[in-house]
């Protein structure tokens, strides 16, 4: 068992249509632990480096304006394998091909507009918390 960190953000479009409780609601279910937690709105810096690995896609430009659109929720998850439980609740990146019971999967049938985003790797938690976090925004272990 390796108890891990992820990072996910509810997107604007999950925010605009009230769907932040139900996100929460469903990782909270599951057993994940909430180490950080808040609302902001991401600046066009931020999110060029939260994208960075997609630099060079034809969607980047498209992803950038998505994601700074409109307030965000982003949160630290904790519990066992949390990088992978997470990916899994979230379903597919193309809504329409998530499987229903996943977030995308039962609220999204769009690929941009997708509702959530989880980290997919350790290396990838790093850089996107030092984007939207401080240290300091992490409760200690409770
Ligand atoms: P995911 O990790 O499932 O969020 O998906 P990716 O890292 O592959 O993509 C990041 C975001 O880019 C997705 F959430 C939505 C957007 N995207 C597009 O808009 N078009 C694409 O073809 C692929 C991804």
């Amino acid at each position: 068992m390796a108890v891990e960190k992820t990072l996910v953000l509810v997107k604007p479009d999950g925010v605009r249509r009230g769907l932040v409780g139900e996100v929460i609601s469903r990782f909270e279910r599951k057993g994940l632990k909430i180490r950080a937690l808040k609302m902001l709105w991401m600046s066009r810096e931020q999110a060029e480096e939260f994208y960075s690995v997609h630099r060079d896609k034809p969607f980047f430009k498209d992803l950038v304006e998505f994601i700074t659109s409109g307030p965000i929720v982003a949160m630290v998850l904790e519990g066992d394998s949390a990088i992978e439980v997470v990916r899994l609740m979230i379903g597919a990146t193309d809504g329409r091909k998530a499987q229903p019971g996943t977030i995308r999967g039962d609220y999204a049938l769009s690929i941009q507009e997708n509702v959530v985003h989880a980290s997919d790797s350790r290396e990838s938690f790093e850089r996107e918390f030092r984007v939207v976090f401080r240290e300091e925004e992490v409760v200690p272990e409770y």
